[in-house]
This record gives structure tokens, sequence and C-alpha cells, in this order.
């Protein structure tokens, strides 16, 4: 199984240039991904003005992922999210943060590393930009397939040298009362932080976003970068990041301390491990008619089971 790029799914001439995503599992136990993927055939980094400026998202029906899923129409993707530094309510996210403008805009890389480095947002949108056709599933029940385009956040790790006391890595968002009603509000602490273990971090389908349908994030999706984690449950795709810290110890996430019972960290997407209040073994699909069947890891077990050989999925739920 591969994560299809919009480019096998899209006429070829909406795109500038074509470029190969990773092969599949033997690429990504090769450790051959990473090269396959700073090869010369990138797409370019999205932007308005840029020369995908005519591109029309491709309809539903003609656009799927690698499982056959279409891909979730633009207008749910901007228009149904969650980020509760501006409301709780997912219909309301776009008009709150209407007025945020990220830029300027830089992302802090520090703690356990040999080279801590501060990220322009310049810097970041240089990177060469891949194409990635993930599934998005929330712990609330309901799904997304969403074509991201971003760099794998080993780049980063790669470039900033993980020192060898260095085993999580934790993620911070913005937290501007000033831009930001939710965070000015009450009944969270803020905030929003997230981690990975360093392997999770360092798997190549975890990537930074810049973009979305060939343009750069709106700030209802986490403009201007986000993680992606896509056999994760949604929350741990923290958006609007300013900071990334190398650390010794597993780091406290925003929900496991706004729900230590309900939210774990590692909380990777899983049918049989039900939330306390309610299932996990299906979801709803966010603009189209209709419930699926949630797998495991979110579809992504043959890449990432591995990274969890031996542990209790229950128990590190
Ligand atoms: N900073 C921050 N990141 C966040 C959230 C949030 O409220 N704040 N919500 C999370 C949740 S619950 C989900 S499901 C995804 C949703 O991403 P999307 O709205 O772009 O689909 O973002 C995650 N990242
Ligand atoms: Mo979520």
């Amino acid at each position: 199984m591969k994560p299809l790029t919009a480019d096998d799914v899209t006429p070829e001439h909406l795109y500038l240039r074509r470029r190969e995503f990773i092969r599949g599992v033997g690429a990504v136990l090769a450790g051959a991904v990473l090269s396959a993927c700073v090869g010369p055939r990138q797409t370019q980094a999205p932007d308005a003005p840029q020369p995908t400026v005519d591109f029309t998202p491709p309809a539903a029906s003609q656009a799927t992922d690698e499982l056959g899923y279409a891909l979730t129409p633009l207008d749910s993707i901007t228009g149904y999210t969650n980020f509760y530094e501006f409301t709780t309510s997912k219909t309301d996210v776009a008009r709150q943060a209407q007025g945020f403008i990220p830029d300027p805009w830089s992302v802090e890389v520090g703690g356990l590393v040999a080279n801590p480095r501060r990220y322009s947002l310049a810097d970041l949108r240089g990177i060469p930009q891949e194409e990635r056709i993930y599934r998005m599933r929330c712990v609330e029940g309901w799904s997304m397939v969403i074509p991201w385009q971003g760099f794998e956040l080993a780049r980063i790790l790669d470039e900033v040298q993980p020192t060898a006391d260095a085993r999580y890595v934790q993620f911070e968002s913005l937290a501007d009362p000033e831009q930001m009603p939710g965070v000015a509000g009450r009944g969270f602490t803020w905030p929003y932080i997230e981690g990975l273990r360093l392997d999770e971090a360092r798997h190549p389908f975890t990537i930074l976003a810049t973009g979305l349908y060939s343009k750069y994030l709106l700030a209802q999706n986490g403009a201007p970068v986000r993680l992606v984690v896509p056999w994760k449950y949604g929350f741990k795709s923290i958006k609007s990041i300013i900071k990334i810290t190398l650390v010794a110890e597993m780091p406290t996430t925003f929900w496991m301390r706004t729900g230590p019972r309900e939210y774990g960290f590692y909380a990777n997407v899983n049918p049989n491990v039900p939330h306390p209040r309610w299932s996990q073994a299906t979801e709803r699909v966010i603009g189209a008619i209709g419930q699926r069947e949630t797998l495991l890891f979110n579809g992504y077990a043959d890449e990432v089971a591995s990274l969890y050989t031996g542990m209790d999925l229950r128990a590190n739920f």
C-alpha cells in the first residue's frame, strides 16, 4: 500500500511537474524513502500566485486514496474543523479565524539537539514540498481524506541532530489571546501541546504540512505549518506550530491534561479499543453520506505496526 498523490488521480495537466511518492512497505523498511522523496521531481511549494492558480480541486468522484476512498471536498476540509484556540464549534472556526495572520512566523526547534535552529516561514516553504493523500480520523468518530503538501518531519530532525538523550518530540501551538478567542476564554489550559516518540516522529509518513489541495493552509487548518500523523487520531496532528522541542521524558499533551482517562499519549487509531464514551469501530465520512469501518492504524498498519511490537495497545491508548 502506498499513500497516493493527487498526481495519481487527477489529470496530469493540472500539475506542473509530476513526482513519485513512497513506493511501499519495502521502500519504507529499506530506509530508501527519504531519497525517493528528495529527488528532482518535486511539486512546487503551494502558493496562491503560483502556477497552480487555476487548479480546480478534483471532484470527489474523480479522486481517491489508495483504498479507493474519495478525497474530501475542499469546502468540507476548510469548513468543518477542530481548532479550539478559536472556538469549539467546528463550523464556526473558519469565521473566527478569518483575521488570523500567521505571517511573520517562525518555528523554534531546540531542546536535546546538537544544532538548535529557528525556521522562518520562508525556510519552511522553501523546503521541497511533496503531496500526500492521507486519511484523517478524528477521535470523535468522523473522517476525511486530505491531499496535503508538506515534507517529512525527519528532514528537520536530521538537520537539528537529536542527542542520544532525546527520546520524544514535543510540539507547541501558538496561543495568542489577541488573535484567538478560545485562548482568551476559560476551560482549557493553553498552549496546545502534542508529542511523539522519536521513532514515530522519524517515520516517513509523519509530515509537517504547509498546504492542502495545492494552496497554502488556511488559518482554520493550522496555518502556516502543522503536523500530520495519519495513523493517529486527528488531535495528534497539532496546528499552527511555533515550537518543536526534543526531550527525554514523555510530554504531557493538551488532551492528556484535559481528560487523562479519555485521551492517552499514543492515540493510535484502533477500532478495537473504544473511547470510554463511544465505540471507535466506525466513522462518519465528512463531505459524503454514510459511515465506514474504522481500520487499525487508520489503514496504515503495514507501514507502522512495527513501531508498536510487543506493546499493549489497550493499555497504551
Ligand atoms: N492547536 C490545535 N491543533 C489541533 C486541534 C486544536 O484544537 N488545536 N484540533 C485537533 C483535532 S481534534 C483534529 S481532528 C485535527 C483536525 O484537523 P483539520 O481541522 O485540519 O481537519 O486537528 C488537530 N489539531
Ligand atoms: Mo479530532
